[in-house]
């Protein structure tokens, strides 16, 4: 069998122009491979989604619209982008679709370029409590230019706190109010918050970057019904390429993709507009519908797991792709735990848990998600051996032990090959 990191042919051409690059991309290919990847904003993506990211499109300028273009010889790219639009918005039954972003981040630079004047109040949650950095961190653009203030979960079930929300929403009359998170392991209560939305007058905005693919696999309740406007990231469950996209109601259709272009972006990037296209045309089929059942299945039994190897999970557990793990009890930190992981071969990231005594770059949690390790064909009894792995490795700073360990995770992960041909 015999694997490269995309497009077969493709390789052994780059090899030949620079072996130092090819050497890099097998080696992140090996390391993809043998390692575990518990990162829960990652993923495997399709070898057809790589081939259309390392297409011929990557060299076109397209400044502008299909069809209202600031550069002529764009018949082909308005093509895909037309694909990429129409497949979004009879995925997510959305009336509009934007899919320009360059990321995550840029799409929300432009959900509140659109909505939104420096100085103005918006309320999003909190980053301790799972927020993202965009939700008014003070070292980002929003926490600078914007008057963000932060709801967060309850101190007794760990869940957002919608009472408070309402009484912040009240006294502060945001324009704009923002659910979504990136450390947030249940659903979103998406009809309470358009309630409190209209209450106060405020754009319900849905940063949906974490779990739009579980959205697009039926898996889960859409925002989309709900909101004014839903931004994500189009690489995490959704399985595509590393990109932003929007949604919104066609009432704000004009205002997003001023906001988009030449609001924020100037080309857009055409060969990854074209990966878009083949994600969104692969989530449409019943193949990913399962997938994404599977992810959460097998996220529950991880965290299932985890807590019977004495560690607690957030929120008494998870509804979706991601666990937040309180790993006081083993008196080991999150920073800790992490790098003695790493050793062990297994790949996830120290995370805050909610009220967390520690501090961010300590913190006393882990977060672990099932992504990858479903789109392999991992399952159950894995998610049950992944979970000792990870209790071994925490409780023991000998590195040749987490050596041992990571022979285990290699024959485990060895059993589950990504990008064969
Ligand atoms: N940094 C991403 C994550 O890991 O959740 C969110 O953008």
């Amino acid at each position: 069998m015999s694997v490269t990191p995309f497009y077969g042919p493709d390789f052994d051409f780059l090899t030949e122009q620079d072996p130092d690059i090819a050497e890099i991309l097998l080696s992140e290919l090996h390391r993809q491979q043998s390692d575990l990847q518990l990162i829960a904003s990652e993923n495997f993506t399709s070898t057809a989604v790589l081939a259309a990211m390392g297409s011929t499109l990557s060299n076109k300028y397209a400044e502008g619209y299909p069809g209202k273009r600031y550069y002529g010889g764009c018949e082909e790219v308005d093509k895909a982008e037309i694909l990429a639009i129409e497949r979004a918005k009879s995925l997510f039954g959305a009336e509009h679709a934007n899919v320009q972003p360059h990321s995550g981040a840029s799409a929300n630079i432009a959900v509140y370029a659109a909505f939104t004047k420096p100085g103005d109040t918006v309320l999003a949650m909190s980053l301790p409590h799972g927020g993202h950095l965009t939700h008014g961190s003070k070292v980002n653009f929003s926490g600078k230019w914007f008057n963000v203030v932060s709801y967060g979960v309850r101190a007794d079930n760990e869940l957002i706190d919608y009472d408070e929300l309402r009484d912040l929403a009240i006294k502060n009359k945001p324009k704009m109010i923002c659910s979504g998170a990136t450390a947030y392991p249940s659903l979103i209560d998406f009809e309470k918050v358009r309630e409190i939305c209209d209450e106060v007058g405020a754009i319900m905005w849905v940063d949906a970057a974490h779990f739009i693919g579980l959205v697009a696999g039926k898996a889960i309740p859409s925002p989309v019904p709900f909101a004014d406007v839903v931004s994500f990231t189009t690489h995490k469950v959704l399985r595509g390429p590393r990109g932003g996209m929007i949604l919104s109601k066609s009432d704000h259709a004009a205002a997003i993709d001023k906001a988009v272009f030449p609001g924020m972006q100037g080309g857009p990037i055409m060969s990854a507009i074209a990966g878009k296209a083949v994600a969104l045309k692969e989530c449409a089929q019943p193949a990913y519908q399962r997938y994404a059942e599977s992810v959460i299945v097998n996220c529950q039994e991880l965290a299932a797991a985890l807590e019977k190897e004495g560690m607690r999970a957030v929120s008494g557990g998870t509804q979706t792709h991601l666990a937040l793990i309180d790993i006081r009890s083993t008196n080991v930190n999150g920073k800790v735990a992490d790098q003695r992981c790493g050793l062990a071969g297994i790949v996830l990231n120290k995370n805050a848990i909610p009220f967390d005594p520690e501090s961010p770059a300590v913190t006393s949690g882990i977060r672990v998600g099932s992504a990858a390790t479903t789109t392999q064909g991992m399952g159950k009894a894995e998610m049950r051996e992944i979970a000792s792995f990870i209790a071994r490795a925490i409780a023991t700073e000998d590195e040749a032990v987490l050596a041992n360990i990571r022979q285990e995770v290699h024959a485990l992960t060895a059993r589950f090959p990504i990008y064969t041909k």
